[in-house]
């Protein structure tokens, strides 16, 4: 474990994931939990920095700790927590606010775009990338796997750390984003020239890790084609076949050369269904082990044995800062 980087991310429990998710975000975690020393959390207190009902929020907790462990995130290979578990992510936070200038904060991306669509919108949101900062940088993370919208988030958190450290003295290990050149955008079914969202205001374009078989069939037989009649991998001028070779390669592992020359003499009809086919069998793996999970004293001793283990961790780093800081009698 020593010599291994160590690795942490997470996602916000706002909805149910979609195949974009699992693809992009999750399937990668699976693989890098071989190689990392990982912890894996749940963004519940980012959660909150838009408007969510406390029951959903409740609900969509657990229902991705349970998810995180269907897909192959392995209780014994990562740390799995809650955020807000651990109350040394907040009061991290704090101290780092208090060494970051409103004016950067003022420039992140999603800020900008996500303030825009509520006139009234939290401190919360606002301050989002410095918890993001006290999640990385109390671990002493290397490497920070996220979407490349995330990616700016990760840059201000080294920012954060080496402005501390330049400061205070040597305290954080400076962090990385690892953005998978492998990880496929999964686009939405209907629109396959926007990505398939949790948020979407059109169902029938996403695919949720729980949907019913019938319904993952329905959208993919309906999802948007082309007149060309060839299964070719052309997001140009065929985005919507190739979102479905994506689509059918990160379900079989098969790749898009091997896809085409399958189906080179197929109709769009029968190549959908075979899509469909194999995305509910992936999906029926996933769920079983999921509906196993969602209930059990397994999940709660999971979450107990990472809330100790990142706790004690944390808490550290914590006394550690304040000490630097001067905090102290
Ligand atoms: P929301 O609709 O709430 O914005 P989202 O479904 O678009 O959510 P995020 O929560 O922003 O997803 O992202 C979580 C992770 O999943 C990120 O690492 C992101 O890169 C990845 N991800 C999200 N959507 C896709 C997609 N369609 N294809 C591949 N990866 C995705
Ligand atoms: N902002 C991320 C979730 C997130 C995160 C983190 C990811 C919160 N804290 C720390 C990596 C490391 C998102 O919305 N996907």
């Amino acid at each position: 474990m020593e010599n291994k980087k160590r690795m942490l991310t997470g996602l916000q429990p706002t909805g149910v994931i979609t195949l974009g998710n699992y693809v992009g975000a999750i399937k990668q975690m699976v693989e890098y939990q071989e190689k990392y020393d990982s912890y894996i959390f749940i963004a519940d207190m980012h959660a909150i920095t838009m408007p969510i009902e406390p029951k959903k929020l409740k609900e969509n907790i657990r229902s991705l700790v349970a998810l995180y462990v269907a897909c192959g995130i392995d209780p014994n290979k990562n740390k799995i927590f809650i955020q807000s578990e651990n109350e040394y992510h907040a009061n991290v936070s704090w101290m780092l606010e208090c060494n970051t200038y409103f004016g950067e904060l003022s420039r992140m991306t999603q800020f900008k775009e996500k303030s825009k669509k509520n006139a009234n919108f939290s401190c919360g949101l606002f301050t989002y990338p410095v918890l993001m900062a006290a999640d990385i940088l109390i671990y002493d993370t290397d490497l920070v796997p996220v979407g490349i919208d995330q990616k700016q988030h990760v840059e201000i958190a080294r920012d954060i750390a080496d402005r501390f450290n330049k400061k205070y003295g040597e305290t954080f290990v400076l962090p990385e984003p690892l953005i998978s050149e492998q990880a496929t955008k999964i686009m939405d079914l209907q629109d396959p020239t926007k990505k398939m969202s949790k948020s979407s205001e059109n169902p029938k374009g996403i695919i949720r890790i729980l949907d019913d078989a019938e319904v993952i069939r329905k959208n993919i037989m309906s999802a948007t084609t082309d007149s060309l009649a060839q299964i070719k991998f052309d997001k140009e001028n065929q985005p919507g076949i190739s979102n479905l070779i994506n689509i059918y390669s990160a379900v079989t592992d098969l790749s898009i050369k091997e896809i085409e020359n399958k189906f080179a003499n197929s109709q769009y009809g029968e190549f959908k269904k075979e899509v469909a086919d194999k995305v509910i069998i992936k999906l029926s793996e996933i769920k079983e082990r999921y509906y196993e999970l969602i209930s059990s004293k397994e999940l709660d001793k999971i979450l107990d044995e990472g809330r100790d283990a990142t706790r004690k961790i944390a808490k550290i780093k914590y006394e550690k800062m304040k000490e630097k800081i001067g905090l102290i009698r």
